[in-house]
């Protein structure tokens, strides 16, 4: 391993965000190395960070102090280390018990704390600072995320040479919430201290420059945000997955006979419906398996050859809300179960367990309904996951009109997850839907993800980053 240094030119490009792309994983004899995650973020970031030259700077996931800067697959980490107490306040408290519920529409009651505030904005500046120090003159620098909204405008202060990019992979809340932060003010002119701030979904991009001109005076004109400090573009650029690998794996023999070996364990059930998420109240878990049990209940999925798998990836499980969800979602799948299951056959498989790619794209492979059906969601690549992995054009989506990507996915059954009557009514369209109904579905949605994946994304933000600012009005001149 070796330990990079910027040298006194400092790095071309360099990304921000919470999380380093790497997991540090300890074998049983106690030796640790670090693991590249899993992240769609980092394959995006991988081929444009090592042809740059980047760097990453983040935290390394452990409480404490910053390990030594290393680089891991070519690409120059860098970490911020952390304090016990920011965990607990900047991470745990103020970005996922504060913004992340005020962001996806309060649909948990967020929670308010003046030290959480201090923290955040603490965690803020020891990024920037950090950036600051190892960026080249002129650089690209790329945040990411909901946990740095303070950065690009800290950073512009300390180096106003750069070149800042911003892109929020939640959704960017109407005023109406938005301005119950406390921080609204500093949280605006934070982003306002990026050139270019990219959102998921128009609806955040309009957002965002309603607030710019409501609590900082700022002048729109087309994409631009002209403020005191300069000039800031907001745009749209929905993220994607990497569709070439997904395919792939699709179609790997050894992927596709663990599919059928998954339908063989599960009693080779007529259907099969399928549910992966984070373990978050965001993504309407609960109304899945409401409408699920409904259907059993009333006959309209017949409980002895259906099947359903859920699969909740353990998620920020030491803040209450999230320990609170998992109390409920157990509850009703033991009772779902409990009323309709019978001697060796569930009717709901709950796995509260983390899954490598080859099993969840096996599982992909298996299921003949997906369900996801998120209160609020920024994108979901779960959704766009399946489209990539039904390389045969069946299977059918079944997808929430709050999630990001059913802005790009209109081939799916489109549900509002708070409309129970319509969830079912779409989960059983999906569930006996034909082959050609499947197909006329799924091959537009494919042929969209063939065109727009995330390299795409990737390639996209970062040429307009590259732009000098006001291109837009010069071009139009
Ligand atoms: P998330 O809320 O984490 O991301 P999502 O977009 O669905 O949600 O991404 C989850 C990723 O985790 C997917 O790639 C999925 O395959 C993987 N995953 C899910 N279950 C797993 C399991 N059991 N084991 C292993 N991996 C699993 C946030 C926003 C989203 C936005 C993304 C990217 O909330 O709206 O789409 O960032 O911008």
């Amino acid at each position: 391993p070796s330990t990079p240094t910027a040298g006194r030119a400092g790095y071309d490009l360099l990304v921000l965000a919470n999380r380093l792309p790497v997991d540090r994983i300890t074998s049983s004899t106690g030796d640790s190395r670090w693991q590249r995650s899993p992240g769609g973020l980092v394959t995006a970031l991988h081929p444009i960070m090592q042809q740059h030259a980047g760097a990453w700077i983040g935290w390394h996931g452990q409480p404490g102090p910053a390990p030594d800067p290393f680089t891991h697959d070519g690409i120059h980490l860098h970490p911020v280390g952390l304090s016990e107490q920011d965990v607990d306040r900047y991470y745990e408290g103020q970005s996922n018990a504060t913004i992340w519920p005020l962001y996806h529409d309060a649909v948990e009651q967020p929670v308010f704390d003046r030290d959480w505030r201090h923290s955040y904005r603490a965690v803020n500046e020891r990024f920037a600072v950090a950036a600051a120090r190892l960026a080249a003159p002129g650089a690209l620098v790329w945040v990411h995320d909901y946990h740095l909204q303070l950065v690009p405008g800290m950073l512009r202060g300390l180096r106003p040479d750069l070149r800042i990019g911003f892109f929020l992979h939640i959704p960017f809340p109407p005023a109406e919430l938005f301005c119950q932060l406390p921080l609204r003010d500093e949280i605006i002119r934070g982003l306002l201290g990026a050139d270019l701030v990219g959102f998921q979904h128009p609806h955040g991009t309009r957002n965002f420059q309603r607030l710019a001109r409501e609590l900082v005076g700022a002048k729109l004109t087309g994409d631009e945000i002209e403020h005191g400090a300069g000039i800031t573009t907001a745009a749209t650029f929905p993220i994607s997955i990497d569709v070439a690998t997904q395919q792939r794996l699709a179609d790997d023999p050894q992927v596709q006979a663990r599919a059928v070996e998954i339908r063989r364990e599960l009693g080779d059930p007529s259907t099969l419906i399928l549910g992966v998420d984070r373990l978050d109240y965001t993504k309407g878990i609960e109304h899945r398996l409401t409408a699920f049990g409904e259907l059993l209940t009333e006959g309209r999925l017949e409980p002895a050859n259906t099947v359903m798998v859920q699969v909740a990836v353990p998620s920020r499980q030491r803040i209450d809300h999230y320990q609170a969800l998992r109390e409920r979602v157990e509850r009703m799948v033991s009772r779902i179960n409990g009323v309709h299951a019978g001697i060796g056959r569930l009717c709901v498989h709950y796995l509260h367990q983390s899954y490598d790619r080859a099993e969840l794209a096996a599982l992909y492979a298996a299921a003949d309904v997906m369900a996801v059906t998120p209160l609020r969601d920024g994108m979901n690549l779960v959704a766009k996951e399946y489209v990539a992995a039904r390389t045969d054009g069946t299977g059918a989506l079944v997808l929430s009109e709050f999630a990001g990507a059913a802005a790009e996915l209109r081939q799916a059954w489109t549900v509002n997850p708070h409309d129970l009557d319509g969830l079912k009514n779409a989960i059983v369209a999906a569930a006996y839907a034909d082959r050609d109904e499947q197909a006329g579905r799924m091959l537009p949605m494919r042929a969209h993800l063939r065109r727009h994946d995330v390299n795409r994304w990737a390639a996209d933000f970062l040429s307009r980053l590259e732009q000098p600012a006001g291109w837009t009005c010069a071009a139009a001149a």
